[in-house]
């Protein structure tokens, strides 16, 4: 009988630590099929975040630096650039890349730099007890924000994605979302984009994904799923933010 489904041999045969119904497993999941469709698992250096995604060190069967808080794309810059020959990508979460790692990501982007970033946005710091991130809703609960995001006193959520794709040089700039198969496809397929352009030297791809964090959001891991439709969307819409012209000439 012929064998449809695996594990990616870019994973570890090891068993998940997310919490049950974190997306991180399935966003993990979807970019190590998409390194082994391109046979670039042993050519694949990835740098991994501060967050939850730090757990990837145990998950993923590659070439793995863990960077400090929010550095992933400084790490990426000196990688890439001394091994342009690699496929080179961050992991990052909301806080680890939308906070403190604001300037890497931001002056990455804008120089051009040939790796890829898959920014993980659950709207919220999950590893250290679900605090307010720059991504967090309006009105939404977190632990530093008992009675819901206040603008008055917190600002507004900052959309990254088009934040980055308002940059002259990245190349390629998307949101995706893991809520539905439908959506967990389009996403995987993103990924499979952003990597092909850097492998034809094509710059900086960017892609976010929208993602859940069931222990801290407070909900079950199907609520969860419900809220990125009805909620993370209204703020985040998903899209094509920026692409290469060949790519749109293509359509
Ligand atoms: C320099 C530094 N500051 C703060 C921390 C504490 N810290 C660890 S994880 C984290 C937030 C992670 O949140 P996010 O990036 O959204 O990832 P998630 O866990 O939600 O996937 C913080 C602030 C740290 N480890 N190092
Ligand atoms: S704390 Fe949140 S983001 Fe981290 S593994 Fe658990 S559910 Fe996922």
């Amino acid at each position: 009988m012929k064998k449809l489904y695996s594990r990616p041999e870019s994973l570890n045969k090891s068993a998940s630590g997310f919490c049950p119904g974190c997306m991180h497993g399935t966003i993990t999941k979807i970019t190590a099929q998409v390194i082994d469709e391109l046979e670039l698992g042993e050519k694949t250096i990835c740098c991994l975040p501060v967050g939850c995604g730090t757990l990837g060190l145990l998950y993923w069967n590659l070439d793995l630096v863990g960077c400090a808080h929010g550095r992933a794309p400084a790490v990426a810059t000196g990688i890439k650039r001394s091994r342009p020959q690699n496929l080179v990508f961050t992991y990052q979460g909301d806080g680890d890349l939308g906070a403190i790692g604001t300037a890497e990501i931001i002056h990455a982007a804008n120089r051009g730099e040939n790796f890829t970033t898959i920014f993980v946005n659950n709207s919220i710091y999950g590893m250290t007890g679900g605090q307010m991130a720059p991504t967090t809703l309006v009105g939404q609960k977190s632990t530093t924000s008992p009675t819901g995001r206040d603008p008055a006193l917190a600002g507004y959520p900052m959309n990254i994605s088009e934040i980055i794709a308002s940059l002259r040089a990245p190349a390629y700039v998307a949101r995706f979302a893991v809520n539905t198969p439908a959506n967990i496809n389009k996403a995987k397929a993103g990924i499979k984009k952003a990597f092909e352009i850097q492998l034809r030297n094509g710059g900086f791809t960017f892609i976010e994904i929208l993602s859940n964090c069931p222990t801290n959001w407070g909900m079950t891991p199907l609520e969860t799923l419900d809220f990125i439709e009805e909620q993370t969307m209204k703020q985040f819409p998903l899209g094509i933010f920026k692409e290469p012209e060949e790519e749109i000439d293509k359509c």
